[in-house]
């Protein structure tokens, strides 16, 4: 039987240990690709650890009194009712832990919140069920587009298998340039929307009639992606966030690139809201998913 056991626990061990299993078991946040990011990765896991310490200690203590002075023992219960001691310890040890633990949140907040002298300014509108995106200040004014879901419609009805992204794959996706503080104003235009893109750590509610803003630096260049984190509607799970965070040249490419092709459309605005799906036609996955 205890044989059973071993092998029982060394399988468990091994699939647990596993570098397959590993990678699956993925719990944490994800890699920031932000200073602030860090900033906040980290205080998530110092209070996190403050958390258990604290509480291994009191249920520590709790379950070995309940075990060591049982009654059975013939153990009577102490008296200290306002014992000043025990009443002004337990008053100053948890205002300082709140104090250490108060102090680095309050100055992580204050860094999240300072979306002072951006370098590119970006205005995110939420629509049931997509994004628009205007480059407000910044290199790139002016520009201006939609952004929808990319997912082809064979994939999402299973006629084909699902790609690398499935669901999380846009025609249009937001570029910045890396190193930059990019400053995101949020607004919708119908019901609340949130524009949430984890790696980056930004996720900022957008409210029809509001302007809420947040901001961010990505140190890194890369391909980040996000989702709509307010219930939307029906179509909440079909507007990804997609960030493509290039080399400044990259961008000034980008950047030059959008004012010609806008020029091009400058005959005709209403061009704006179709144009941006040639590729997969956002617009029919949602009539065919009605
Ligand atoms: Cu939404």
């Amino acid at each position: 039987m205890s044989v059973k056991i071993f092998r029982a626990a060394a399988g468990l061990a091994t699939v647990v240990l596993s570098a397959g299993a590993q990678a699956a078991f993925e719990l944490n946040f994800q890699t920031p690709v932000s200073k602030v990011g860090e900033r906040v990765y980290d205080l998530h896991t110092v209070i996190l650890l403050i958390c258990f310490v604290i509480f291994i200690a009191v249920f520590g203590t709790l379950l070995y009194s309940v075990f060591a002075h049982r009654k059975s023992k013939g153990h009577v219960a102490a008296q200290f009712h306002e014992n000043t001691t025990v009443e002004v310890l337990w008053t100053i040890i948890p205002f300082v832990i709140l104090v250490l633990i108060a102090w680095p949140a309050t100055t992580t907040l204050l860094a999240m919140r300072d979306t002072a002298e951006p370098d590119v300014t970006v205005k995110v509108t939420g629509y049931q069920w997509e994004w628009a995106y205007d480059y407000l200040k910044g290199e790139g004014e002016g520009i201006s587009f939609l952004s929808n879901l990319a997912t082809p419609h064979d994939q999402i009805y299973g006629t084909a298998a699902k790609g690398e992204h499935y669901l999380r794959e846009v025609n249009n996706p937001l570029v910045v340039p890396v190193g930059k503080k990019i400053r995101i104003l949020t607004t919708a235009n119908d019901v609340i929307h949130s524009w949430f893109v984890p790696e980056l750590f930004v996720k900022q509610d957008a409210n029809p009639g509001f302007i809420r803003d947040t901001w961010f630096r990505a140190e890194k260049e890369g391909t980040f992606r996000g989702q709509c984190a307010e219930l939307c509607g029906k179509d909440h799970g079909f507007m990804p966030i997609v960030v493509e965070v290039v080399s400044p040249e990259k961008y000034s490419a980008w950047v030059a690139e959008q004012k010609k092709k806008m020029a091009g459309l400058a005959d005709d605005p209403g061009k704006r809201a179709t144009e941006a799906g040639e590729a997969v036609a956002p617009a029919d996955i949602k009539t065919a998913r009605r």
